[in-house]
């Protein structure tokens, strides 16, 4: 196995932290920078090579982050600079790496770019965003949607223009075009990688070219993604970051992937000479939307998520390397989407759901929260919530006259605060995540779901976590080998194989509750299968599956 073409970032597993909702040291119910330094033994712990930070430079929050007034400082809600360096040094120290968020489709309406770009037609800045005329009608430029609902153009009395921002009215989209933005971009991304930091996950990234300012024949049909990515410049732009920027650096980059196609993976990620290393590919985590409202829960069936994965494997092939995730904070929890959260079933799903992201070929990301197999939240109503997709999609709605109980449904099952309630430490008061009001409400179930415990009983998700990490540690195949989906049609039980020259590994994973037989046992002919993990007690590989059960074996 000498002549394999080895990466670090290939071998990493990463761990995503959500700072809000992390641990808040100073009892003002924010999550800090600080805080994290506090739980890095625990991060240690477990076992994960790199972090990646969502958004810590200063922000008015009106996206929790998404939305920065100022690249280079970092946001008081989460401390200092010099806090900063210290956690960094700290998860250096323990030989954990440090990926950033780097958002740069839009900045902050406070960013003193934007300020200064909306003050007149003729300001230096001016060309930073995109200002467009009112349509002939008065009315926007175009019937351009914004992801967070109503028009993704805004008027400005100031200058009476429009701006373009595909998310809220308080993230104007900036102007790639201009060559002084992408310099000012490069110039921000050596600051921090100057810094020490090792990597960068890059926000909406097909969206940084934009299409011609056109209207579209049905704004509201299929995912806006499909509409905006991809605008004519966007690789050139990519390959200027890399050249002026990633060259100089052994860094790992990740790009949020929306809209980017299975015939476009070597279009835009690499191993080598590319800004991108790899993308997440959101085709799994969709499945359970409404096609054209993708707020309304959808039934699916676990062909599909096979399918999806098994389609991606292929598309990443060995034009550039996977990323696999369950969850993030865009989305609700794994464990209650994908598993099965009612209390006789929540452990053992969430340890099913580990066990195939930890052998799933592609660096796999853990999403805070789901190593002790926290749930969805019971919003009791739609003024708990506090995520601005949310809050926009409900007013938008509940003007346009739907009933409020469906949306309250609708974004319960769905809603991104789900994966936004703080880190559940402690059975105690808030969860042990503030000694202060959270700013997201703590999930009721912190009395049995919680770190603590989990830490105290060995049979743990959280040590399954730590168990599986090792393992994927230990044997080269389930970072490297081919994958081999088996019974792609089983209704219940998704099982593959890892194959990497004589060394072989064999999942089987049962999606049910109810107790089902190993589909091709066959495979085991010939062989004298060993035990690697599961999530019960060891057993034969042909022992029918217990709800929820998983396997790996060695053969
Ligand atoms: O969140 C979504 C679905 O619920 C997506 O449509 C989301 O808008 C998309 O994933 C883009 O996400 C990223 O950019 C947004 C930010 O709000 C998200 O948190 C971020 O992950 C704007 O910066």
């Amino acid at each position: 196995m000498s002549d394999l073409d080895r990466r670090w970032w290939k071998e990493a597993v990463v761990y995503q932290i959500y700072p809000r909702s992390f641990n808040d040291t100073t009892g003002d119910g924010n999550g800090d920078l600080p805080g994290i330094t506090e739980k890095l033994d625990y991060l240690a712990e477990l076992g994960v090579d790199v972090v990646w930070l969502s958004p810590v430079y200063d922000s008015p929050m009106h996206d929790n982050g998404y939305d920065i007034r100022d690249y280079r400082a970092i946001n008081p809600m989460f401390g200092t600079m010099a806090d900063f360096d210290e956690m960094l040094a700290g998860l250096h120290d323990r030989g954990i790496r440090l990926m950033m968020d780097l958002v740069v489709n839009h900045t902050s309406s406070e960013h003193r770019w934007f300020r200064r770009s909306r003050q007149s037609r003729e300001n230096p800045y001016r060309d930073y965003y995109h200002w467009r005329p009112p349509a002939d009608d008065g009315g926007p430029p175009t019937n351009w949607r914004s992801f967070f609902s109503g028009s993704a153009w805004t008027f400005d009395e100031a200058t009476g223009r429009y701006y373009l921002h595909l998310f809220d009215e308080t993230q104007p989209d900036l102007n790639w075009s201009n060559p002084e933005v992408r310099a000012a971009v490069f110039e921000m991304m050596r600051f921090w990688l100057d810094k020490g930091v090792d990597g960068f996950r890059m926000d909406v990234i097909p969206l940084l070219s934009k299409p011609p300012f056109e209207d579209l024949d049905d704004p509201a049909a299929g995912s806006l993604h499909d509409h905006y990515a991809h605008g004519p410049r966007i690789h050139e732009y990519l390959g200027e970051m890399y050249d002026r920027v990633l060259s100089d650096y052994d860094v790992m980059t990740v790009g949020e992937g929306y809209a980017i196609g299975s015939d476009q993976v070597s279009d835009y990620a690499g191993d080598d000479d590319r800004a991108l290393q790899s993308f997440f590919q959101f085709d799994h985590v969709e499945i359970g939307r409404g096609d054209d409202d993708r707020h309304e829960p959808r039934d699916w069936s676990l062909p599909e998520l096979k399918a999806a994965l098994t389609r991606w494997d292929e598309a990443f092939g060995d034009e550039a390397w996977p990323s696999v995730f369950l969850g993030n904070h865009d989305l609700p929890r794994a464990v209650s989407y994908f598993g099965d959260d009612r209390p006789a079933y929540r452990r053992r799903s969430a340890k099913l759901l580990a066990t195939l992201l930890l052998t799933l070929r592609g660096t796999p990301y853990v999403y805070q929260g789901d190593e002790i197999g926290m749930t969805n939240a019971p919003f009791e109503s739609l003024e708990d919530f506090r995520d601005v997709e949310t809050i926009n999609d409900v007013q938008e709605r509940v003007a346009a006259g739907a009933d409020r109980e469906t949306l309250l449904e609708q974004h319960r099952a769905l809603g991104r605060d789900n994966a936004r309630t703080p880190m559940q430490w402690t059975d105690g008061p808030e969860a042990g995540f503030t000694d202060g009001t959270p700013w997201l409400l703590v999930n009721p179930n912190h009395e049995t779901v919680n770190v603590d415990d989990e830490r105290a009983d060995p049979d743990s998700v959280l040590h399954y976590y730590r168990r599986l990490i090792t393992l994927r540690h230990e044997h080269d195949v389930l970072v490297y080998g081919d994958y081999e989906l088996m019974a792609p049609d089983h209704r219940s039980v998704y099982a593959y194989r890892r194959v990497l020259g004589d060394a072989e590994v064999l999942v089987a994973l049962n999606f049910s509750d109810t107790t089902t037989s190993v589909p091709a046992p066959e495979a085991f002919t010939g062989t004298a299968p060993t035990f690697l993990l599961g999530t019960h007690a060891e057993a034969e590989p042909t022992a029918p599956l217990q709800p929820y059960e998983g396997r790996i074996y060695a053969l």
